[in-house]
């Protein structure tokens, strides 16, 4: 029987991790191979070709490996994939995700997945994901849907999905737009028609560092005033609810938002940044005039993605334009 190719890259996480020694905690050393053996029925769905790129708990990932990870995905799918799978840890899931989305510009589907209970534990989810990632890779009705993350038997958009719990088996949740589709009994489901989405060229440059801070109650200033002695290129501001700061931070904002792109998100795991709610200083009508761009329903660190790759192709004039208030861009 002719199987349609599925392209598997294993980079490490939860999913590669188990103990060396008994009582030692978890690390990664377990190969894409070894993850393939434990779920024959992919192999019987499809020609699996597997690599292990790497063997990283997720936090050590960075964008220039991610970078070779995706063209490594791209050249699977020129070689004849229909569909390609990345397994990661899922610490830094959403922010790979949304990368991934951004640079994806095939009509075959790009599915990341992860596990939350290590490959030794009892009740493993790592097997099931991946499984489920596999049906979704190959499902025909996956095609131009861009990036997805399937994880505990559902299905995210790259661009809403976010890690919002630490150790829960259900430890991804879409807010506000909800999972985009789920598996039943093996089979596929979709919720909703495929979103537009926002394709951005490969950045020519990968040395561009974006400073990410996050406001609180009574937050000093010290880190702040730095930033530009530092050299970062970008800044991104969790802020509080709507995107607002302190009226301490104001100034030295305006001061940072004349030389290097100053981004405002909200700090709240939901929602988007106002944009003519507010009048007191340091709210969105405030910065806004101050010279800082509000991150509408983008993330503080879906926006520091965005901010890297545009600054990365030197489009970051564009920069305005990317942020709106659709929450499916
Ligand atoms: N938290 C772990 C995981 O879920 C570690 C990691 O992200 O690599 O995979």
């Amino acid at each position: 029987m002719n199987l349609p190719k599925l392209a598997i890259a294993a980079l490490g996480g939860t999913m590669s991790m188990q103990a060396t020694h008994a009582g030692e905690g978890v690390i990664p050393t377990v190969s894409g191979e070894t993850l393939l053996s434990a779920v024959p029925e992919l192999s019987k769905m499809a020609r699996v070709a597997v690599e292990t790129l790497g063997l990283m708990p997720s936090a050590s990932l960075n964008f220039e490996f991610l970078l070779s990870v995706l063209s490594w995905a791209k050249c699977q799918v020129e070689q004849g994939a229909i569909g390609v799978i990345i397994t990661q840890g899922t610490d830094t899931l959403e922010e790979t995700a949304t990368l991934f989305d951004y640079l994806w510009d095939q009509d075959e589907p790009l599915i990341l997945t992860g596990a939350m209970r290590s490959a030794a534990q009892a009740g493993a989810d790592g097997p099931a994901n991946l499984l489920d990632a596999g049906r979704v890779a190959l499902a025909e009705k996956s095609r131009n849907r861009g990036v997805q993350v399937v994880m505990n038997g559902q299905i995210h958009q790259a661009k809403a999905v976010r890690k919002t719990d630490s150790l829960a088996l259900q430890a991804f949740s879409s807010p506000i737009v909800g999972p985009v589709g789920m598996l039943l009994e093996g089979t596929v489901h979709y919720l909703r028609e495929p979103s537009q989405r926002t394709l951005l060229p490969l950045p020519h440059m990968t040395t561009q560092n974006i400073a990410m801070l996050e406001v609180s109650l009574s937050a000093d200033t010290l880190m702040l005033e730095n930033i530009l002695e530092l050299g970062y290129d970008g800044l991104v501001i969790a802020g509080f609810g709507a995107g607002h700061v302190s009226e301490s931070w104001v100034a030295v904002i305006e001061k940072i938002a004349k030389v290097i792109p100053v981004l405002i998100a909200t700090r709240t795991g939901s929602g988007a940044t106002a944009r003519g709610s507010y009048g007191f200083i340091g709210s969105e009508m405030d910065l806004t005039r101050k010279g800082a761009l509000m991150a509408g329903f983008l993330c503080p660190r879906k926006a520091r993605i965005l901010l890297w790759l545009l600054i990365g192709c030197e489009r970051q004039g564009e920069l305005a334009s990317h942020l709106n208030n659709d929450i499916h861009r």
